[in-house]
């Protein structure tokens, strides 16, 4: 016996004699149940040639049994890849969702406003971020007292803290110590040539 059970999703049962049955997707008609959900940056700023790191959340929204063994989980800035990974199918099942971490390492890459997307069966597009002079958190150009202050003010916060800046954090190693204000506070004066 066949039945359609959704578009894309057929069960066989065979007779009661060969107690066993399997379900079928066919491939052209198979549902986007592998869902980006969430993609978020941990800074708006970030210096040209420092990282920052993109969390990546991806959801599995359908019933056991799905026949890809893994789906691949890919992060860009506009266009250009920044990094991809692959998440077995079955751990994705069990977890329901699963947030990956990326990091982009700016090296190379033009100053400017990028917009932050990734794909997985769907495209997903969340978050700009602006790459800059480094150290220059306001993007105006010049290294100033408010670049300087900004960091400052942050100083001794973590996520989660009312003061925490990711900005600020040039480092990346989610506090804002004095290594990242004296890297700001170090180029006090510079303009963006
Ligand atoms: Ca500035
Ligand atoms: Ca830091």
């Amino acid at each position: 016996m066949v039945t359609q059970w959704q578009d894309g999703e057929l069960e066989v049962v065979w007779p009661a004699d060969q107690p066993y049955s399997k379900k079928f997707w066919l491939p052209s008609w198979m549902p986007n149940l592998r869902s980006i959900t969430d993609v978020e940056p941990y800074k708006t700023v970030v210096g040209q040639g420092l990282t920052s790191r993109i969390n990546v959340t991806v959801t599995y929204d359908g019933p056991p049994g799905y026949p890809e063994v893994s789906v691949t989980v890919s992060v860009y800035y506009d266009d250009e890849l920044i990094e991809e990974t692959s998440v077995p199918q079955m751990f994705l099942e069990l977890a329901g969702s699963v947030t990956l971490t990326f990091t982009w390492n700016t090296t190379g890459v033009a100053k400017g406003s990028y917009n932050i997307s990734a794909t997985a069966d769907n495209i997903y597009v969340d978050g700009v971020v602006n790459v800059g002079m480094p150290s220059d958190i306001d993007l105006d150009g010049w290294i100033t007292i408010a670049d300087v202050s900004k960091a400052a003010m942050a100083f001794g916060s973590s996520p989660g803290h009312p003061r925490w800046f990711p900005n600020g954090d040039f480092d990346d190693d989610d506090f804002i110590t004095i290594a990242d204000v004296s890297f700001v506070a170090g180029r006090f004066g510079e303009y963006d040539p």
